[in-house]
């Protein structure tokens, strides 16, 4: 395995609708797989199995992967962020259009029985993790969200995927975090059980506000970033030019913005949600006199979620910026 980040790296400072791959976060946790891509993704020597609980297990080269019918849409990708710390906000973000198909058909090929409850996706990374070795990554859904809802992409933007983002094939998760979006995918297991592993049931669970049960963690919470400009910056002139960015599970319906101790006021020009799970821009004009100044931001979605204050890994994004005293 390679280059191993379990990194607070956040690359996706640019102000770009869709995110260039070279800006987007890496999260791989048993390292990077030394893959040697082929000269045509067809030819790359590459399998998928779907088995356990199923009438009819098989394997599928990626050849006929991808001469399955293909779909693309854009989504927003979100890391949890540090499993060792996950209410701390990383904001690592991105927003990507994906090209590949669906699992559906293969699942219906393999014939789930009716035991079956769970689908395990597992990449085919593997190493040590908190001091455990020989783990393989591996997540699992319920059966109809696995049905409903996994793609298996092998292309980002457009170009076939990087090694780093998962070449030659990741499952995505649309509206899910960015944990469940397998990369490196090889194995599809049919099961009656949730498995108990490192990234199922001890890392990426979380208990909600107010709540006391333990849940994966799967939705995307309601969420906004400042994209531009950044904290610690000089704004020469006083004229602060904010462009954002907002997401959550569903549309997002409001976004504020407060400068200084003033008051939350909406911003006026916040895109609608299309039908994709993409992330809707928004942005901010004033201007403001010489000195240091705060800029905050927060989202509410259509089911009434708010960003929370500091404390929680989506709280609301504060920067600082300066206004230098005219000469
Ligand atoms: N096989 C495998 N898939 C994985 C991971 C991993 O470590 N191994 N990390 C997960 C996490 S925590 C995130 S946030 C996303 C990151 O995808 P990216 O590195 O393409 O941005 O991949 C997910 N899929
Ligand atoms: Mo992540």
């Amino acid at each position: 395995m390679g280059e191993k980040s379990l990194d607070v790296r956040d690359f996706s400072d640019v102000t770009d609708y869709y995110t260039p791959v070279d800006n987007v976060f890496v999260r791989a946790h048993l390292g990077v797989p030394d893959l040697e891509p082929a000269a045509e993704l067809a030819d790359f020597d590459w399998t998928l199995s779907v088995e356990g609980l199923v009438e009819n297990p098989f394997t599928i080269s990626l050849a006929d992967v991808l001469a399955l019918p293909t779909r693309k849409f854009t989504a927003v990708h979100e890391c949890f962020g540090n499993p060792f710390v996950p209410d701390v906000p990383t904001r690592a973000v991105a927003n990507l259009e994906w090209t590949g198909t669906p699992l559906v058909p293969l699942l219906e090929r393999a014939k789930p029985l009716a035991s079956a409850r769970h689908v395990w996706l597992e990449g085919a990374d593997t190493g040590s993790f908190d001091g455990v070795d020989g783990l393989s990554y591996l997540k699992d859904l319920p059966l109809q969200a696995a049905m409903d809802d996994v793609f298996l992409a092998h292309r980002m933007n457009g170009e076939p995927l990087t090694v780093r983002h998962g070449y030659p094939l990741r499952a995505v998760v649309p509206r899910m975090f960015g944990t469940n979006s397998v990369k490196w995918l090889t194995r599809i297991i049919v099961s009656d059980e949730r498995p108990d592993h490192m990234f199922t049931t001890r890392f990426y669970t979380r208990v909600f506000p107010g709540e006391t049960v333990s849940v994966p963690v799967r939705e995307i919470d309601v969420s906004s970033k400042i994209l531009s400009p950044q904290d610690g910056d000089q704004l020469p002139g006083g004229k602060l030019e904010l462009i954002g960015r907002a997401w959550s599970t569903t549309e997002v319906v409001l976004v504020e913005v407060g400068v200084d101790d003033g008051p939350w006021e909406p911003v006026v020009d916040l895109e609608p949600a299309g039908v994709d799970p993409a992330w809707q821009p928004f942005t901010v004009t004033r201007e403001l006199t010489p000195g240091e100044h705060t800029v905050r931001i927060r989202a509410t979605d259509r089911a009434g979620r708010i960003q929370p204050p500091p404390g929680l890994r989506n709280s609301i994004h504060e920067i600082t910026v300066t206004v230098p005293a005219v000469p």
